[in-house]
């Protein structure tokens, strides 16, 4: 059976949905520090879980019987700026706990979500490749930047079967993002909608590596479904689909919404974001496993402004 970690989250959610749609409801034990929406908690089995406490932890995968584990919890990079103790306990002691579940072989397999936050300052902004300097600047890219290490240290030393990605911003209509630097690019289309304006916390020209949910969803199963021996990659696979700046999402909703009005105020994340590359090299999880993105910035709108409008 699969737990999902974090099932509340904005990944977590839509990948509750996506695998039970493909496993079964049953299959899919959801799980979060506190419960979701009704959607979500009606679609099948649920645990309030802290994912920081390995016993109540290895309680839920031995009731469940369970063998592969996403564990999508964690505080993101505006957040784990406030609370830099907070988010390294939680980002590293929940990783902790699954990879040592495994270690003792009471889990099989194992995704734990990366960022292109574990890129910093020196690292080269333009195509970004898999390999190259990281010296993250943020809590939350350095708690993922250890989180790669410790990923790949368990695999060679103990053979873990762990898998991840260096998911960019990503924007879905599902939930909100929580704490994000890259929620703007969500938080735009309730405005759009709702409003015809928003104030954008970054500035016009900051372009930021983004990607739909869904392709994001379908990276994640394609990767977790491919033979052990296609991955080279055992920290965390750059993933790539588009890189756009606040004025051209504004630019693509305007294409529909005409009226909508884009200021900018950008705060304290902007400095998060310049430290962040604009666009990524993903060639080798194309390599390694065929991966190839399928939304950009107007299908994305589009789908975006259709799901917000219902
Ligand atoms: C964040 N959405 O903004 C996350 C993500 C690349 C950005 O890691 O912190």
């Amino acid at each position: 059976n699969i737990l999902i970690i974090g099932a509340c989250g904005q990944i977590g959610t839509e990948l509750t949905f996506t695998l039970r749609e493909k496993h079964g409801r049953d299959i899919v034990i959801a799980s979060d520090i506190r419960e979701g929406h009704d959607n979500l908690m009606d679609s099948g089995p649920f645990e309030l879980l802290d994912a920081t406490d390995y016993d109540a932890l290895e309680e839920v995968v031995a009731y469940y019987e369970i063998d592969e584990v996403y564990l999508m919890a964690a505080m993101l990079s505006a957040t784990a700026e406030k609370f830099p103790m907070r988010a390294w306990n939680l980002n590293m002691n929940s990783l902790f706990n699954v990879l040592n579940l495994a270690k003792e072989k009471k889990i099989s397999k194992i995704f734990w979500p990366s960022s292109i936050a574990v890129f910093g300052p020196k690292t080269p902004k333009e195509n970004t490749p898999q390999n190259t300097i990281m010296a993250p600047s943020t809590v939350y890219g350095i708690s993922k930047q250890s989180g790669e290490r410790w990923c790949e240290y368990y695999h060679n030393k103990f053979g873990v079967d762990v898998r991840s990605i260096r998911y960019p911003g990503l924007i879905s209509w599902k939930t909100m993002p929580g704490g994000g630097t890259t929620d703007y690019a969500v938080e735009i289309y309730h405005k759009a909608l709702a409003e015809k304006t928003y104030t954008c916390f970054l500035s016009e020209d900051t372009s930021l590596p983004m990607m739909f949910m869904d392709d994001a969803i379908r990276a994640t199963l394609e990767l977790m479904e491919s033979d052990s021996g296609k991955i080279k990659v055992r920290s965390a696979y750059n993933v790539a689909a588009m890189s756009f700046t606040p004025s051209e999402v504004a630019q693509s909703i305007a294409t529909q919404i005409p009226e909508f009005k884009m200021t900018y105020e950008p705060d304290s994340r902007q400095a998060i974001a310049d430290s962040w590359p604009s666009s990524i090299d993903d060639s080798e999880a194309r390599k390694d496993w065929g991966w190839k993105s399928v939304f950009n910035l107007e299908k994305t709108t589009q789908d975006m402004l259709k799901n917000l409008s219902k």
